[in-house]
């Protein structure tokens, strides 16, 4: 039987280099609480990220939920988002006790449509959290143009865009906040862990939400938790950082493959991602640094005038068994949208036909650094069938 192919794997230093990395942890006996190993990391996470501050968190999801806590007008109860996401968005908006509101995505990038968005505005609207799905980035000219126009902040969920780029500025520099996973399964990881992009005044308060409120100076002022990143997860960070280079690259090269194969023989346009032989992947953006977290394809079929319909033939299903017959697990991220989640009934969501169509046809297929070319290459000729 071949190998079991995974959706990820995580990417791990050398196990000698991680010990080195720990080992004045038995010296200090400091584990958690702000520790040497989290502020060095922090310090060199704020240089590659380019950000001006960048409090840790034990995981990307705390890290949204400080941010939404923090920013979120006060009086105000709708948090308008994207259905096309991961459970944490959505849930980290109704978990500070929020109300998300559902917009459309765009098909091309698969992000927030800021026309939908705007038309969703209202007195109740606290914050607009958009989604840089598979490390895309949304429209942040048009989410910059609706926050100073209505004065709302917008909170990026940019779990799956670390270190990435657009014009040379940190994604984590657009709107008022943007929160990064460092989870396992992402391009960078510290075993679990996540972080708060902003600028340095908001960072603190946010800062402060992850060791219950304390800032050092007083008692609490605001109501927090405990989300701080312990020193064992820091170390790992600190390891990892130090290839992300090559692993990025890795990354880029398995992208590479996939879009190869799979486009092979027919049309493809860059601009949109779609391709003659009945898919479409990620589009180009320009000027953007990519971080090739995630490899989508989603099923359609190309129009002659460059529209593409979602396959309703149950393409996906098939590939899905072909590929697990072959022990190859890809994953179904996005299905279904959050909003259809029997735990969001009560924000009975408007229609999302878009994101709905993606979210029936898109298939994440394997992708980490480790990945043989050979076995990306198996894989996509089994996808395309
Ligand atoms: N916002 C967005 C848009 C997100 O996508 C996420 C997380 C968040 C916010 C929240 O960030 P965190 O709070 O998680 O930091 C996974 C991850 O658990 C989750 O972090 C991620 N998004 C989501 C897209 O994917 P699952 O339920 O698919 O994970 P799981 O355990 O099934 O793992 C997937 C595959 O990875 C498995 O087939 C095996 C492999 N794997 C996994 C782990 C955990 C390993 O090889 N080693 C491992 O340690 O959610």
């Amino acid at each position: 039987m071949d190998k079991r192919i995974n959706v990820t794997r995580p990417s791990m230093p050398p196990l000698d280099e991680y010990i080195e990395e720990i080992r004045g942890i038995w010296d200090s006996a400091m584990l958690t609480n702000f520790g040497p190993l989290e502020q060095k990391l922090r310090k060199e996470l704020e240089e590659f990220l380019d950000v001006e501050a960048l409090p840790l968190f034990v995981n990307g999801h705390q890290a949204l939920m400080a941010a939404v806590r923090t920013l979120a007008l006060e009086g105000r109860k709708s948090v308008i988002t994207t259905p096309f996401t991961f459970a944490s968005t959505t849930e980290a908006i109704a978990g500070v006790g929020l109300k998300p509101v559902f917009a459309d995505v765009d098909p091309v990038t698969y992000t927030l449509d800021p026309a939908k968005v705007e038309a969703l505005i209202s007195e109740d609207t606290a914050a607009i959290v958009p989604v840089h799905v598979y490390g895309t980035l949304c429209d942040v000219e048009a989410f910059e143009r609706i926050s100073l126009k209505y004065n709302i902040p917008v909170i990026y969920d940019a779990a799956h865009c670390f270190g990435v780029r657009k014009n040379g500025r940190g994604v984590g520099n657009f709107g008022n906040a943007s929160i990064f996973s460092f989870h396992a399964t992402k391009a960078f990881n510290t075993v679990e862990g996540g972080a708060v992009a902003a600028p340095a005044d908001i960072a603190e308060k946010i800062k402060a939400y992850t060791n219950y409120g304390f800032t050092g100076s007083g008692d609490p002022e605001i109501i927090g938790t405990n989300a701080k990143m312990n020193e064992f997860s820091a170390a790992m960070g600190i390891c990892n950082l130090r290839y992300i280079v090559g692993v990025t690259k890795r990354r880029a090269a398995i992208c590479e493959k996939y879009t190869g194969v799979l486009t092979f023989g027919a049309s493809f346009d860059p601009a949109t991602g779609i391709s003659g032989n009945g898919f479409k992947l990620l589009p180009y953006q320009d000027g953007v640094l990519k971080n090739y977290a995630y490899f989508p394809v989603v099923f359609g079929d190309a129009g002659n005038d460059g529209s593409f319909a979602p396959d309703r033939t149950g393409r996906i299903e098939e590939t899905v068994k072909k590929l697990q017959d072959a022990n190859i697990f890809p994953r179904r991220y996005f299905y279904p949208l959050t909003s259809d989640f029997p735990s969001m009934k009560e924000f009975s969501p408007a229609a999302t036909p878009v994101a709905k169509a993606l979210s029936d046809n898109v298939l994440c297929l394997p992708l980490y650094a480790d990945l043989d070319l050979e076995d990306a290459e198996k894989i996509a000729k089994i996808v395309k069938g």
